[in-house]
């Protein structure tokens, strides 16, 4: 059942995440108005972004689940029984239940920025495996996390599915891997999603679909920032973009500014041209090599890939 839950997140008085005002300050700021990507998931934009995985366009979710079904038993004999599984991002843990069928662990720690997704997730897992204790912990997995201690003892598998390292540019993706290699301990494995560079089309599509899910994911971003910072951006005056970077071989997603606007947050006033946009994410795409290069940069040695999935995704087995 679910043991306990931490709760690891800086609140003000008004409850709001004192890393989103700043960073949402800093980032209009900017010459080129940028926005980290983690601050998509409030509760709106974590259920969106599950819709997301549902569209026909978007493979990754498909390719990564297809890759855990077929692979089970060979990433279970890889893996072994009696870990800790250690999930960053876990979201509504949809792909959870494959992996921790297929490996017997001994516990189960979702870490995840969004509270109530994750006490739901927490609950549903629960009660799917009755035996198996969870300790979920509410927090931002980019940031220095303390693991429950009830877990201390045991070898852990850190799982970190759905190409989640993609949004961070190198440098951020490397600082991440190495701390979580200094958290999960010398005897640990990790099982992590990248998604491949492809066909740009598919990428585009997948990160533009013709429903408009996507559009509405990056939007709330703004509908955020007006409703817990007090904003008065004038959400309608924007519009979606996605397009591929070759040189950084990563998506993009802007939100443009359909018109010249002027806006206020929190008592600070923003001005944006006509076309100007705010950088709300970058999705990176991986070659074989690039992808275990990356790994071994962060202290992990790459053991086992699976890959073999169309369109292309790889989950990779690394030991610590
Ligand atoms: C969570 N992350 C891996 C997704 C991605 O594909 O980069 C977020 C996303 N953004 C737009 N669509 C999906």
């Amino acid at each position: 059942g679910v043991v306990r839950n931490l709760r690891q997140v800086d609140a003000d008085a008004a409850g709001v995440d004192i890393a989103f005002r700043a960073d949402v300050h800093a980032g209009l700021a900017q010459a080129q108005k940028a926005i980290p990507a983690r601050w998509f998931y409030d509760t709106t934009g974590s259920a969106l972004f599950e819709d997301i995985t549902a569209l026909p366009e978007y493979y990754p979710t498909r390719s990564e689940t297809d890759l855990l079904t077929r692979h089970a038993a060979d990433i279970a004999a890889a893996v072994g029984p009696g870990r800790a599984v250690v999930e960053l991002g876990s979201g509504s843990s949809t792909k959870t239940p494959l992996l921790l069928g297929a490996i017997a662990p001994a516990a189960y720690v979702p870490v995840d920025i969004s509270g109530d997704f994750l006490r739901d997730s927490a609950a549903a897992l629960a009660a799917r495996f009755p035996g198996l204790p969870i300790y979920p912990v509410e927090a931002d997995f980019t940031q220095r996390v303390a693991m429950p201690r009830e877990i201390c003892p045991l070898p852990k598998l850190g799982f970190f599915p759905g190409s989640t390292i993609g949004n961070m540019v190198a440098r951020t993706a490397v600082d991440l891997l190495r701390n979580w290699r200094e958290a999960l301990g010398e005897e640990s494995l990790l099982l992590i999603g990248i998604d491949r560079i492809k066909d740009i089309a598919v990428l585009e599509r997948a990160y533009d679909d013709p429903a408009g899910v996507t559009a509405a994911f990056n939007l709330n971003l703004l509908e955020r920032i007006n409703r817990e910072l007090g904003g008065d951006i004038p959400v309608e005056n924007f519009t979606h973009r996605a397009i591929w970077n070759d040189v950084h071989a990563r998506i993009e997603m802007h939100l443009v500014a359909a018109c010249e606007m002027d806006f206020t947050v929190d008592g600070h006033d923003y001005h944006m041209a006509a076309g100007e946009t705010i950088h709300s994410e970058n999705s990176h795409k991986y070659g074989a090599r690039d992808a275990n290069l990356l790994l071994r940069a962060s202290g992990w040695t790459p053991v086992a890939t699976w890959d073999d999935t169309d369109p292309a995704f790889a989950l990779i087995l690394a030991e610590a």
